[in-house]
């Protein structure tokens, strides 16, 4: 792959430091050439916000696909993220069968939840859809509530390493063939990411940090792939990921009053850094 060039689609909040406007930049920043499908429209993101605006692009998306399809555009990968409506989880399906290459990885963060519950405007309509598109991605990448919902498996903070190996059985049996288990906690004071690569199971493990930050998911899953497009292995693009969304937590937590995002603007250079 000479200079790849890979689709993301997943919203724009206009502000919010989540989504597009973190995507766009890091997976642009690890030298990856970086086509948007903007799912959605807001105003702000929907957790802490209230009141914002919501223009989902639904409808947008076959003629976009078909313009690409006759230009004759193909991504060597294709990211997803927050999605707008169930509808459009159709669409993306679509998109995985007819503007990939050959060789196309398909990535899906399924960016629906987190601390146990769902984010506002999910329902189980759209877990129920949600796992089917998981099944046909090589990648999945989701937190420890998306891998509740996607499996049916009652959420809990504490929990051992059989916990984790059943959510990771029953992602398998739903097709994926790749799992990347963010935020994934066995002992006090730490956390980490287990890389479940065709049914191998390893575990990257750092520091837990005191704050916790919106939009760190989104960095977590671009840093992912951007360093998986540089032809890092995925343990290595694990790894490369976990250290530069601490980097971005760090960097949040010197500022008191950043609560709707983290930081990730001032540690980009670490990114390129890990990457050469
Ligand atoms: O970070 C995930 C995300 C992305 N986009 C929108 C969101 C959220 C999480 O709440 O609201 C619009």
């Amino acid at each position: 792959m000479t200079y790849p060039k890979i689709l993301t689609v997943q919203d724009i909040s206009c502000v919010g430091q989540c989504s597009l406007t973190v995507a766009l930049p890091v997976i642009s920043a690890c030298g990856v050439e970086t086509c948007v499908l903007p799912s959605a429209v807001l105003s702000t993101h929907t957790a802490g916000f209230s009141g914002y605006t919501f223009r989902d692009l639904t409808e947008d998306m076959p003629a976009i696909k078909e313009h690409w399809k006759k230009e004759q555009i193909a991504f060597n990968a294709i990211y997803t993220g927050y999605l707008g409506s169930t509808r459009q989880i159709d669409y993306v399906a679509d998109l995985f069968a007819e503007v990939g290459t050959d060789t196309c990885l398909k990535i899906v963060d399924p960016a629906m939840a987190d601390n146990g519950k769902l984010y506002v405007g999910f329902d189980a309509a759209f877990v129920e859809a949600m796992k089917g598109l998981c099944g046909k991605a090589d990648y999945v990448i989701p937190n420890l509530t998306e891998a509740c919902f996607l499996t049916d498996t009652q959420h809990k903070t504490e929990y051992d390493r059989a916990y984790i190996d059943q959510i990771l059985e029953k992602l398998t049996a739903l097709g994926c063939k790749n799992v990347i288990f963010t935020g994934i906690s066995y002992a006090p004071g730490r956390t980490g990411v287990v890389v479940f690569e065709q049914g191998v199971y390893s575990y990257y493990e750092h520091e837990k940090l005191d704050n916790s930050c919106h939009g760190t998911g989104d960095i977590y899953a671009s840093a992912f792939v951007g360093a998986l497009m540089r032809g890092k292995t995925a343990y290595d693009a694990a790894r490369i990921a976990a250290e530069f969304v601490l980097a971005c937590m760090r960097e949040t937590a010197r500022e008191e009053n950043h609560w709707y995002g983290a930081k990730f603007e001032p540690v980009l250079g670490k990114l390129i850094q890990a990457l050469e």
